[in-house]
């Protein structure tokens, strides 16, 4: 203060920090004694909104390069240019609640910025954070920081096996078999990219025989596989990225082919009469008779061989061992009237039925004309014109 003229000027400049002042005035004139009086002066601080702190944090934007950074990475330093300032006084703090997953940790007070987790570019390339700034004198103020991921955007997409997917199942596979795991042909894009998986369809669409786990890829039987009802299942299933906030979206069909093979459940089952009659004079290796089966497999499943076990006594009928068909090989027996034939079919997966065949004998040798084949069916091709001949049905008067 001067103490002449009465000018009152600062010695140090203020803050917002610094608190109010008072000081007291004391005035006296050059009477002898002085007149004197005292007075109280205040200072109050005003904020000067030209002249305040700026709490922006420099640099606003950081960059890590993927392919170099690992956990611990230092990616940069994050600072408040405060002028007169101790910058240490400083803190920051990261409010991750609007970040999920923010890989990233900010030193409260250094402002040093570390890799935390893991980071991939192609899954999301850019973390926008509000960054607290502030100390114990200066109010908090928020900063926005933009990290941002370089490196190989897009390069390593998942991808797959053959399209379609071919896989063979025999058809008496337990239910909660693992028939198939989907995964990418990379192991490490399996990591990278959190994948799930969708049966979106499946061919013929009454049977969902297939269901598959949406995070594993692992596909599994659900229900029985009938080769004879459904010998190929077609399933369309979706792959996609699972998380939708990532930068980068994925997504893409994978047609997966059940081909069910065939195992031998079916035995052969006689369809054939259990009797048959033949006159004693019938012809010898001219068939009387013929055995039949089915057998509902398929391939070897069904090729049936017949043989006559048991009751050929003297080995007087032989049987075709394809057709089924049985011959006399001797004359019978002068005098008997019947014989007890166990015949066997048995398929090429060595399943069998067997049958007791009754073959009468007729001593009679009668004069009623009769079919020299007995065959029990005919094979007629499809798309024979009418009038086609199909077979001659001869008769021995
Ligand atoms: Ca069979
Ligand atoms: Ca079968």
């Amino acid at each position: 203060m001067d103490r002449w003229s009465g000018e009152v000027h600062l010695k140090r400049s203020l803050g917002f920090e610094d608190s109010n002042f008072t000081f007291s005035v004391k005035i006296s004139d050059s009477a002898n004694p002085p007149h004197e009086v005292t007075e109280v002066v205040a200072v109050q601080i005003v904020s000067d909104d030209s002249n305040q702190l700026s709490l922006d944090i420099t640099p606003s934007e950081l960059s890590v390069d993927e392919t170099s950074a690992t956990i611990g990475s230092l990616v940069g330093s994050i600072a408040v240019p405060v002028a007169g300032k101790n910058g240490s006084e400083l803190f920051y703090f990261v409010d991750k609640n609007k970040e999920d997953d923010f890989p990233f940790y900010v030193n409260a007070a250094t402002g040093d910025v570390f890799v935390t987790g893991p980071i991939n570019a192609t899954l999301k390339s850019s973390y926008d954070v509000e960054v607290t700034v502030g100390s114990d004198e200066i109010a908090p103020k928020s900063s926005r920081l933009v990290i941002k991921v370089t490196g190989n955007i897009g390069g390593s997409k998942p991808s797959f096996p053959t399209d379609p997917i071919v896989i063979r199942v025999p058809e008496n596979s337990r239910i909660g078999t693992r028939i198939l795991v989907l995964s990418p042909n990379d192991k490490s894009v399996k990591t990278i990219w959190p994948l799930k998986y969708q049966i979106v369809e499946q061919s013929p669409s009454d049977t969902t025989s297939f269901d598959i786990n949406e995070k594993t890829g692992e596909l599994k039987l659900v229900k029985s596989l009938d080769y004879e009802k459904v010998a190929n299942h077609l399933l369309t299933v979706k792959v996609s990225s699972n998380d939708d906030s990532a930068d980068f979206q994925y997504s893409t069909l994978l047609t997966v082919a059940v081909v069910v093979e065939d195992v031998n459940d079916f035995q052969p089952i006689f369809l054939s009469s259990d009797s048959a009659e033949i006159s004693s004079d019938h012809p010898l290796n001219r068939p009387f008779f013929n055995v039949f089966v089915a057998d509902e497999d398929s391939g070897d499943w069904s090729v049936v061989k017949y043989v006559i076990r048991e009751g050929n006594v003297d080995g007087v009928f032989s049987i075709d061992e394809k057709s089924g068909e049985l011959s006399l090989q001797k004359s019978p027996v002068v005098g008997r009237s019947s014989y007890q034939l166990t015949i066997r079919a048995e398929d090429g997966g060595q399943l069998f039925s067997e049958q007791i065949l009754k073959i009468n004998i007729r001593q009679d040798s009668s004069i009623a004309p009769k079919f020299v084949d007995r065959k029990m069916s005919l094979e007629v091709a499809e798309n024979l014109p009418a009038i086609s001949r199909i077979a001659t049905l001869q008769v021995i008067a």
